[in-house]
C-alpha cells in the first residue's frame, strides 16, 4: 500500500458537481481507500485568457494499485465525467493529476512523479496543505515553507 495524492480541477460544466462525483469514484477504486479530501476551492485560471475560474481540490488515498493502473483509473474517471482532451492548459471538465505516489520517482512518456508542476502551483499546494500539513515536498522542504515562497494567486473557498 502507498499514499497517493491526487489533484482535481475543472472549469467547464458544473465543476463542483464533477469534482464531487470524481471524489466518490476515487473512493470506490479497487484496493484503494479515501483517507482525506480537501474543501473545494475557486481559483484563478492558469493558461489561455478568457476561461472561467477553476474548481480545485486534492484527495489523499491509500492504494495497492500499481502506478500505471492508478493512472489508467484516473483517466477512465476523466473520460466518464466528460473530459475531452483539447488545448494544453485550456478549459476542461475534469483533470485528475497524480501528485505523489509514496516516494516513487519516475519520468516516462505516461507518468512523471512527483508531478513536475506540484511545487509551483498555489491552486494545488493550498488544498494539499489543508489535508497534509507538514508534508515534505521532494526538493522543496515543508509544504508551508514552499507556499510562503510562492507569488500570490487567487485561491478562495468555492462558494
Ligand atoms: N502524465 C504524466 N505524469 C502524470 C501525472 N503525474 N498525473 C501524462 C497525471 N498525468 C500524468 O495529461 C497529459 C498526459 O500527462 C497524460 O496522458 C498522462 O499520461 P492531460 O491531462 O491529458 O493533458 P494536459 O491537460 O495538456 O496537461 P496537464 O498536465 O493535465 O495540464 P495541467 O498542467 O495540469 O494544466 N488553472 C487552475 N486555476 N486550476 C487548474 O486545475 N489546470 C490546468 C491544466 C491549467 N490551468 C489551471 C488548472
Ligand atoms: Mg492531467
Amino acid at each position: 500500500m502507498a499514499r497517493a495524492y491526487v489533484a482535481l480541477g475543472g472549469n467547464l460544466g458544473d465543476p463542483a458537481a464533477q469534482l464531487e462525483n470524481a471524489i466518490a469514484r476515487l473512493a470506490q477504486l479497487a484496493q484503494t481507500q479515501l483517507l482525506r479530501r480537501s474543501r473545494l476551492y475557486r481559483t484563478a485560471p492558469l493558461g489561455p485568457a478568457g476561461q472561467p475560474d477553476y474548481c480545485n481540490a486534492v484527495v489523499a488515498l491509500e492504494t495497492g494499485l500499481p502506478p500505471v493502473a492508478l493512472l489508467d483509473a484516473l483517466q477512465l474517471i476523466e473520460t466518464q465525467l466528460g473530459r475531452v482532451r483539447g488545448e494544453h492548459w485550456g478549459a476542461r471538465h475534469l483533470d485528475l493529476d497524480l501528485l505523489l505516489l509514496g516516494d516513487l520517482v519516475c519520468d516516462n512518456a505516461r507518468l512523471r512523479l512527483p508531478h513536475p508542476e506540484l511545487a509551483h502551483r498555489r491552486f494545488v499546494l493550498q488544498p494539499l496543505a489543508e489535508i497534509a500539513p507538514g508534508l515534505e515536498l521532494p526538493g522543496h522542504g515543508a509544504i508551508e515553507q514552499r507556499l510562503a515562497a510562492l507569488p500570490p494567486w487567487e485561491v478562495r473557498p468555492w462558494t
